[in-house]
């Protein structure tokens, strides 16, 4: 199996691109979707996976990977109520399993998904990408919290239900008690109890680190680099429970040599993010093209890494700038994650062709 390279959709009637826009980028074999509509802890119901089946068929993608099936907050603070959200979680597992699906790219971070200070940050030339001022981030989670909304443009984006950030200080409250191990604790719950119905179908649960790879507003973060990742795999010991490698997440802490953790744990990458980050002296970083020399990430580095441990599972472009004018959620525009699929995919088959072992 080669490679496959996926691009990530918010679906119909809610995503500017559509799929034949995707269609018409090179080199795409997997849709990367989601049900947007359903809240943490929901299941998915097979009705509801097949009408997304149907708008991929005509165009001969597959559905591969999702992402992201959340997790309930019960499941991470580690309540008596955990035991219902996982029994969901399994449930709609199976039912994604039925479809095909083989990767399942969700994240374990309490209460916040990515965090940004700016959504669309002047680059220099003309566009604009997501930015993280360091010194903004240590103030009031609710100031960033209604900052992100408020720039969505109406669009949603998991992790950023309103209808969570409107209960943000009973979030904080109900977080109180987790501490960092106990984080580790809940992550190990929750794992070994899907890992038999992964085993069973094969579908592969692949984390995605935490972004930005550290602590923000008190809260524990756990996958943040080479020795945590290492603890998680271990952690629970199974084929199964895989990575989601985001390299932007990751070498948002220029210490991260991403290339590296991709030799040390190829083989339990189930799905690569590819993106580069551009660093700042004082712990700002901004979000660049893929191009190599456009940031401080190692974007050749990685893909010669990937394509030296002989990867065959899924790969997409992370965010993009916005290019071009380009009205579209902040990172997900379709111009420059286009352009980025094309560095890559250039990359990857200058490696192929001259560069076979
Ligand atoms: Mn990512």
């Amino acid at each position: 199996m080669p490679m496959q390279m996926g691009f990530r959709w918010y679906g119909e009637g809610n995503d500017s691109i559509t799929l034949s826009d995707i269609k018409q980028i090179p080199g795409v074999t997997t849709i990367v979707w989601a049900l947007h509509h359903k809240m943490p802890g929901e299941v998915w119901e097979k009705e509801e996976i097949a009408e997304v089946q149907k708008q991929l068929a005509p165009y001969g993608f597959n559905m591969d990977v999702v992402e992201s099936v959340n997790v309930h907050d019960d499941i991470k603070i580690g309540l008596p109520t955990r035991d219902a959200y996982i029994d969901n979680y399994i449930e709609t597992i199976r039912n994604l399993a039925e479809f095909g699906v083989k990767v399942i790219c969700y994240n374990f971070m309490p209460i916040f998904d990515w965090t940004r200070t700016d959504l669309f940050h002047p680059v220099g030339d003309g566009s604009t990408a997501l930015f993280y001022e360091k010194s903004r981030i240590h103030n009031d989670p609710k100031e960033m919290a209604e900052y992100i909304l408020n720039n969505l443009h109406g669009m949603t984006f998991p992790g950023w239900e309103p209808e969570r950030m409107a209960k943000l200080d009973e979030l904080f409250e109900a977080y109180r008690p987790v501490t960092k191990e106990k984080l580790w604790e809940n992550l190990k719950y929750f794992l070994e109890r899907l890992m038999p119905v992964c085993n069973e179908t094969g579908i592969k649960m692949a984390i995605h680190q935490d972004d930005p790879p550290w602590d923000i507003f008190g809260l524990p973060r756990l996958l943040v680099d080479e020795e945590s990742i290492g603890r998680f795999l271990k952690m629970v010991d199974d084929p199964h429970n895989c990575l989601t490698l985001c390299s932007g997440s990751l070498n948002a802490n220029p210490a991260n040599n991403v290339a590296a953790i991709v030799r040390k744990y190829c083989d339990r990458i189930a799905f690569a993010h590819v993106r580069n980050v551009r660093h700042f002296e004082n712990g700002d970083f901004q979000e660049a093209s893929h191009r190599d020399c456009d940031g401080d990430t190692g974007i050749l580095e990685i893909m010669k890494a990937y394509h030296d441990c002989g990867y065959e599972g899924y790969i997409r472009p992370d965010h993009g700038r916005h290019i071009w004018g380009e009205k579209c959620r902040p990172g997900y525009g379709l111009y420059d994650r286009a352009l980025g699929i094309m560095y890559l995919l250039g990359i990857w088959d200058t490696l192929d062709r001259y560069d076979r072992p």
